[in-house]
């Protein structure tokens, strides 16, 4: 070897020696960071939420004990077979050993991994037999997914609302900013009190949908026909986001869920609030408007309800569902329109609207749609008119409602 050679080779060995060294430090680095602290590691962007209940809490630290297993488990297995596969190769001569049914070895293989699961499985049941105890609540709150928004029903105080999307259609199409809470906002949250048990009955009134808030841990698909409950007990005051999380159709990632948690005074004047509201959408039943102030209301009304579908230009989407502009029913016969809307069409996505629009809004939306685009037809409907096309029953109740 010539001197020249040797100093290469030299150079080499210690040039590898650093890397070996400096891989080490960083390993050591990235172990120490890691080591810090849970809670910094709960808000590192791409691990679990912070969790805001004691059942997320549990589940974030079940989720680090059984990640901490399964690392344990590759370790050992990964080292087992690295080791094996270098130290017994072919090429240094390693005869492999040819033998059958070796009950040590059979006993340990089973025993072992029995152990593990049922190590991993005792504390994951303990969190899933918590999660599951809806006894005893402080309130209860009835949650309907729709396609594609989520109804709330407060059972103790009578308060019914929808929840739709914030998140303004610019941003969508991409031609304005992203805001920071971008499909995670809603026109109306859910709103509780701190520290109270919460139970939740989440149903659906369409396809399988799932409310899902991260924070509380709470996550539970609403399926039509059937109603499933869930809880939480939220810790903090603040605002919490979450999202549907069963696949449900064309707007499954439009439908956000949002909990503000408030304090006791500020839910108990929340809820004055929203007493008051339903009280004065019930007095509007019994208004009569004029044409204007319906196609304004209908226009929300239409934003809200309709747009998903039938789009704000009111072209539709061609093949899925039918455009309102130039539409025979929205130029055609008022009655038949009003028919619609109530009633919806059976066996499509058209669904009635009967339960979740009041009168005003109904007449509202449907003068809109006769109003809006190319249709200008003109003419107008009244609440007294949908109080009347939804029968006598509910035409009884309006004068009723006209008198709170
Ligand atoms: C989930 C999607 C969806 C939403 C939301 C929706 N519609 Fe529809 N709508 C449809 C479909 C689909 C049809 C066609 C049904 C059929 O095949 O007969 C339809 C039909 C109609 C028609 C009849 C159109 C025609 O020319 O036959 C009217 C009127 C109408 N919808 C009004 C409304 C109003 C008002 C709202 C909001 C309050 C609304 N729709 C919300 C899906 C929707
Ligand atoms: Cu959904």
């Amino acid at each position: 070897m010539t001197k020249h050679a040797a100093t290469t080779t030299q150079n080499k060995v210690e040039r590898t020696g650093d890397a070996m060294k400096s891989m080490w430090q960083r390993a050591g680095v990235m172990g120490a960071a890691w080591a810090a602290s849970q809670s910094a590691l709960a808000e590192y962007a791409y691990n679990l939420q912070v969790p805001a209940s004691q059942v997320a809490r549990d589940v974030f630290h079940l989720h680090n004990l059984i990640m901490l297993v399964c690392v344990g488990i590759f370790v050992v297995v990964f080292g087992a077979m690295f080791y094996s596969l270098f130290k017994h190769r072919k090429s240094v001569g390693h005869k492999a050993a040819h033998f059958h049914e070796n009950t040590t070895v059979e006993v340990i293989w089973t025993v072992i991994p029995f152990v593990i699961l049922v190590g991993m499985a005792y504390p994951a049941a303990k969190i899933v037999i918590e999660m599951k105890d809806t006894s005893n609540p402080d309130m209860t709150v009835k949650v309907t997914g729709y396609q594609w928004k989520w109804g709330y029903d407060y059972l103790n105080e009578g308060i019914h609302f929808y929840s739709t999307l914030a998140t303004p259609r610019e941003q969508i199409d991409g031609t304005a900013a992203k805001g920071e809470h971008y499909l995670l906002e809603v026109d109306e949250p859910m709103v509780v009190p701190v520290g109270k048990r919460v139970r939740l009955l989440i149903t659906a009134n369409d396809v399988i949908h799932s409310w899902w808030l991260p924070a509380f841990g709470v996550k539970q698909d609403g399926i039509p026909g059937f109603i499933r409950d869930s809880w939480f007990t939220a810790d903090k005051i603040g605002t919490y986001r979450g999202q549907c999380a069963e696949l449900c159709g064309k707007d499954h990632g439009f439908m956000p869920t949002v909990v503000q948690v408030v304090s006791e005074e500020d839910y108990k004047a929340w809820v004055a609030k929203k007493k008051g509201s339903a009280q004065a959408a019930a007095a509007d039943n019994g208004k009569t408007f004029e044409t204007a102030e319906l196609v304004a209301r209908g226009e929300k009304v239409y934003q809200g309800n309709c747009a998903a579908c039938h789009q704000a230009n009111g072209m539709g989407l061609p093949g899925a569902f039918p455009a309102i502009n130039g539409s025979k029913v929205a130029t055609g016969p008022i009655a038949d329109h009003i028919k619609v809307v109530l009633n919806g069409r059976p066996g499509t996505a058209m669904a009635s609207f009967a339960g979740q629009l009041s009168n005003a809004d109904i007449a509202a939306v449907v003068t809109y749609q006769r109003h809006a685009w190319d249709n200008k037809m003109g003419d107008a409907v009244q609440p007294a008119d949908i109080a009347a096309a939804r029968g006598g029953a509910t035409a009884a109740v309006a004068p009723a409602a006209a008198a709170l």
